[in-house]
């Protein structure tokens, strides 16, 4: 119960990975099939429409319902800790982004339960995706995304607003750890991104429930628009997967080499600056639609600017391991492996940037490996990497290093063997998004399918470790890497409160800063005194819950569930505003562990 009404910071961040979690299962069990379907040309395992809808459920899952939410899995349960904050700006507002996230994400998967799930791709091009092509998933698509789209969106308004008034005295903004950097980033990309799909997702929704003509041509629509729509949003996303990612590694790496982050003000404006230019290149995934050479030159150069920034990052990284002191912890090795391969992706990146030379990649195999590198290469990779260094500090358990190195070098090795053949695949003409292929390429897709195989049961050993961590005592201490910023001054894992006293952030890296001067704690900026908290409140859940009936509703053309489902998130709207909820104390004496300590 504690867990259905929590509106606590850390307890939300366990939400996001659990779900997070099961979906990223869910959508590695679908990649396993479609791998197993291309393990030999011309096999009828999963053909046809079964095919298509495995693919589009693969990529919209692990898009937006695993590698998202686990995103903000790690926004939630380190953010706070890291600005010296007692939880975010918003708790109620934060429960319910977790909700709507959770609901919009069962409603998609249920398709597959009733009468199919979503088969036009993750992106839903128009036509394909209008009545006339798809069948009823792609109604699930669009509902199921709309509602977990706002679970996002507020909860990027709340990271934004959390850290621009919630940090500690003396933290401003050049002090802020890069996790945090790149967490407020991502949500200001999240803010700008969303509302454009959500357009796209309204304009669809008309057209398929109450036959709008956005994307009918014959009665004067425009599939162009969709495409517009989808990738304005798109292209911003990518970097909402790849910053918090750079942010976990650059936290990793400096920690592991034992040396302040190289460049820190650089990687600040390159975060920054990669944000901002995320906007400006969505053309290059429309090349080839024929929007005209100016266009397409125009969003080229756009494109291939951003290599310069990421470049700034990469090179950071390798200096601020030049001279330190390199520990090659599990968390330190899927750092390290983060850098050449991120890297690689980025240069088929600045391939696929140049547009006549797009022309021959577009819809092959090239693209498929391209984004697996950046997504997988560089995102997956930051996640482990960021759960085997914040695992200790959330459930107070250190994960176990054998285990750890067994999944590390299985996915990895697993992860090259699956993606490095696609790149030829794709040049030797196979197509992205059919269920057979010449079989002259029998050889790379049968390599490709063994590697993922690979790669899942790397993540079976993962699984394994964290059921043997768990059943260990909760032993970690507050700072088992010898780390530099706030959240190893408090203890793992964190109190409810956080920080029994707010602590004064005297530089960069405070928890270092004092310990170089040979303090034990952190020195406080306030006496210690009563802490006041928010109460928990189930009406997120039952917010949440009222959308998804709507939901069928609307996709059943039943209006009366329509009316009741809306009804009930009015209803808790209402609630939430006129009952007037103080909240409650923790008094001193109640403090038990020391709040802040080095
Ligand atoms: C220097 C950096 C990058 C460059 C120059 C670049 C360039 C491109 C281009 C031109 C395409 C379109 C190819 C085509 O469809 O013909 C593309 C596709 C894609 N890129 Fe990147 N990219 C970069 C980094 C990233 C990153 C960091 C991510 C994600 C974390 C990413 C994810 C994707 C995805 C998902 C697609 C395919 C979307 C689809 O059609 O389904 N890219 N990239
Ligand atoms: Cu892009």
């Amino acid at each position: 119960m504690d867990w259905l009404t929590t509106v606590d910071h850390k307890k939300i961040g366990i939400l996001y990975f659990i779900a997070g979690g099961i979906f990223f299962l869910a959508g590695g069990l679908e990649a396993l099939l479609i791998r197993i379907q291309l393990m030999f040309p011309n096999q009828d395992i999963f053909i046809g429409g079964t095919f298509n809808q495995l693919l589009t459920m693969h990529g919209t899952t692990m898009i937006f319902l695993a590698a998202m939410p686990l995103i903000f899995g790690f926004m939630n349960a380190i953010v706070p800790l890291q600005i010296g904050a007692r939880d975010v700006a918003y708790p109620f507002v934060n429960a319910l982004g977790f909700w709507l996230f959770f609901f919009g994400g069962l409603l998609l998967n249920l398709s597959w339960f009733l009468g199919g799930a979503p088969d036009a791709g993750w992106t839903a091009y128009a036509p394909l995706s209008t009545d006339a092509f798809s069948g009823r998933g792609v109604d699930f698509y669009v509902l199921g995304l709309q509602i977990a789209g706002i679970g996002t969106l507020i909860g990027g308004i709340n990271f934004l607003v959390t850290i621009i008034n919630m940090r500690a005295p003396g933290m401003t903004f050049m002090r802020m750890p890069l996790f945090t950097w790149t967490a407020f980033i991502t949500s200001a990309l999240v803010l700008f991104a969303f509302p454009a799909i959500t357009v796209g997702l309204v304009e669809l929704m008309f057209d398929r429930l109450f036959h709008g003509n956005f994307f009918e041509v014959g009665k004067g629509g425009n599939v162009v628009l969709w495409q517009h729509l989808f990738w304005i949003f798109g292209h911003p996303e990518v970097y909402i997967l790849i910053l918090p990612a750079f942010g976990i590694i650059s936290e990793v790496v400096s920690t592991f080499s034992r040396k302040r982050l190289f460049g820190y003000s650089s990687m600040v404006f390159a975060t920054i600056l990669i944000g901002f230019l995320g906007f400006m290149v969505w053309v290059h995934h429309m090349f080839a639609t024929g929007l005209g050479p100016v266009a397409n030159s125009i969003f080229a150069i756009a494109t291939m600017a951003i290599a310069v920034p990421t470049g700034v990052k990469v090179f950071n990284w390798l200096f601020t391991m030049w001279g330190g002191q390199i520990r090659f912890t599990t968390a330190n090795l899927w750092g390290l492996a983060f850098i050449p391969t991120f890297v690689m992706g980025g240069m088929t990146g600045v391939m696929l940037a140049a547009p006549a030379a797009d022309f021959q990649y577009h819809d092959t195999y090239f693209v498929v490996a391209h984004f697996h590198y950046v997504i997988v290469g560089g995102l997956v990779l930051g996640l482990f990497s960021g759960f085997y260094y914040w695992w200790p500090k959330i459930f107070g358990r250190v994960l176990n290093e054998t285990l750890g190195k067994w999944h590390f070098w299985l996915f990895f090795i697993g992860f090259h063997l699956t993606f490095f053949p696609q790149h030829f695949l794709g040049l030797m003409g196979m197509p992205r998004r059919v269920f057979t292929y010449d079989p002259g390429l029998v050889s790379g897709n049968l390599v490709s399918s063994i590697g993922a195989m690979f790669m899942g049961i790397g993540t079976i050993v993962f699984l394994l470790n964290i059921i043997v961590t768990s059943m260990k005592a909760r032993d970690a201490v507050s700072d088992p890497w010898d780390g530099r910023t706030l959240e190893w001054a408090i203890p793992s894992p964190a109190p409810e409160y956080n920080f029994k006293q707010t602590p004064l952030v005297r530089g960069l890296d405070p928890l270092w800063k004092e310990k170089m001067a040979g303090n034990k704690e952190m020195t406080p900026a306030e006496p210690i005194g009563s802490i006041h908290m928010p109460s928990g409140s189930i009406l997120p859940l039952i917010m949440s819950i009222g959308l998804f009936i709507a939901g069928f509703g609307f996709m059943y053309h039943v209006y009366p569930v329509c009316i009741v489902g809306i009804g009930i998130t009015l209803i808790c709207m209402l609630l939430r505003s006129v009952y007037d909820d103080h909240g409650w104390h923790i008094e001193p004496e109640e403090l038990e562990d020391k709040g802040v300590k080095a």
